[in-house]
């Protein structure tokens, strides 16, 4: 979990979050420390512009003057100053001694811009309201056509440049926007046609009765088809319609924490752009193909629908270590579940129903089979590039939705919370 990315939510959310934790001592008007022994821990938040160029390394030099000892640090890029390039943003968490807190300060106001400090989260930050979404944005950079050299689009200049411009739409996108509309190239229609006619033609002997049946619908009514790729903007009117879930763009792998929020409130935050053409089968990243293919139609289904708002609402302001846990269910259920239906195995999980190579291989005999049991799988290593060496099976659609209902139930949560439909807004509720 990113400091940094808390504070600054926690700033602009008016500081919210820190719910039930005896209040910190305030210095002055702004600073808020907690003191132990004689020394303060302080979480600071200031910005050096790029004017200033040895401002962190003064900074350096203040800190070792005051003896300050340092426990974390992080930066990030802050905003923009006239000439174009940006202020760095840094978050250090320290400590110092209480007779120097004062001095200490002044000497950091001296190098540094706005320099603020926050209150300890004892509770991570969750969004309340269906618009704090627009801050649920913290992409994890995996498998970027960018930055990673083994990524089918690293050496291809013209997809990433693709991929840059289909990102900024989703960067830009704010709750309540249109959904972007992407005219796709000839290219792009010619990959959707592979992935789809080849997916379409093993989705009747090894997908779930769940996925077929809104498959149709969503052949009959929405225009899904191998011809053209299906618009976000179509599809979530259509999702909403059925079961109240809507899509927003999303410009890559988002983490865990975020994706599961935004659950909560039944969005389903959607990549735009299309793998690249040279891997139809199997992508590690996910995809239009992905989001449209494996995961709409399970959406579309009334109780998956409910189902995974639970997951999302069971992950809200819980600690790091349980999203983690609640991140791995989700991986061997959402995306890789697979369950037995009429004495045959099938597939619900979404990354199956969208490589047809990993379909055929889950639904073979080479890889092994357990048992779905949350508590056990919940601690299984997953592996996210390729095809998974073991998959969780469950005796049916139903039991695979209770045993995780039961187990989100456990979790244990710093606070209650509850969704209003009718406000589209999570209340939250006194510790029960
Ligand atoms: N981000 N954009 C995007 N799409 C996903 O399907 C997705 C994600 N981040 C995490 C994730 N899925 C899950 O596998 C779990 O980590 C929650
Ligand atoms: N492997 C999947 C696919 O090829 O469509 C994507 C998985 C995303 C988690
Ligand atoms: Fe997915």
């Amino acid at each position: 979990q990113s400091l940094i990315e808390d504070a600054r939510r926690g700033r602009s959310s008016g500081g919210g979050g820190s719910a039930g934790s005896p209040g910190p001592s305030r210095f002055g008007d702004s600073f808020v420390f907690e003191e132990k022994d004689g020394r303060v821990t302080l979480n600071l938040l200031f910005s050096l512009s790029n004017e200033k160029n040895s401002g962190f390394f003064k900074t350096g030099k203040i800190f070792e003057t005051f003896e300050a000892k340092l426990l974390h640090i992080e930066s990030r890029p802050g905003r923009k100053s006239k000439n174009g390039a940006s202020d760095l943003e840094f978050f250090m968490k320290c400590e110092v001694h209480s007779s120097d807190l004062d001095v200490f300060i002044n000497a950091l106001k001296r190098v540094a811009d706005d320099v603020r400090s926050i209150p300890e989260e004892k509770v991570a930050w969750f969004p309340r309201q269906m618009k704090d979404l627009d801050r649920c944005n913290m992409l994890i950079t995996k498998f970027d056509p960018n930055m990673d050299q083994d990524h089918p689009g690293y050496s291809d200049p013209d997809y990433r440049k693709r991929r840059a411009a289909i990102a900024e739409l989703a960067f830009r996108y704010k709750q309540g926007d249109p959904l972007p509309i992407v005219e796709y190239t000839a290219e792009e229609v010619s990959t959707w046609r592979e992935v789809y006619q080849k997916l379409r033609s093993i989705y009747p002997s090894l997908a779930c009765k769940q996925f077929m049946d809104s498959l149709q619908q969503l052949e009959k009514e929405c225009g899904y088809g191998e011809d053209r790729i299906p618009q976000l903007r179509d599809v979530s009117v259509f999702l909403k319609e059925r079961t109240g879930f809507q899509l927003r763009p999303v410009a890559g792998l988002l983490s865990a924490r975020d994706f599961l929020a935004s659950l909560a409130f039944r969005v389903f935050q959607c990549t735009q752009y299309i793998r690249h053409s040279s891997s139809p089968m199997h992508s590690p990243e996910p995809d239009c193909c992905h989001e449209l293919l494996g995961h709409v139609p399970m959406l579309a289904d009334k109780e998956f629908a409910q189902f995974s708002q639970e997951i999302g609402l069971a992950s809200l302001g819980v600690s790091d270590e349980d999203i983690e846990k609640l991140s791995t269910l989700y991986w061997f259920t959402v995306e890789f579940g697979l369950c037995k239906q009429n004495g045959a195995v099938k597939a619900y999980g979404a990354g199956l129903l969208s490589s047809y190579g990993e379909l055929i291989y889950a639904l073979s005999n080479k890889p092994e089979y357990k048992p779905f049991n949350p508590e056990e799988t919940a601690v299984q290593p997953y592996q996210d590039q390729t095809y998974q060496p073991v998959y969780f099976v469950s005796e049916s659609f139903e039991e695979a939705k209770i045993k995780l209902r039961r187990y989100s139930e456990t979790i244990k949560r710093p606070l209650a919370v509850r969704y209003d439909p009718f406000t589209c807004s999570v209340e939250v509720l006194d510790q029960p």
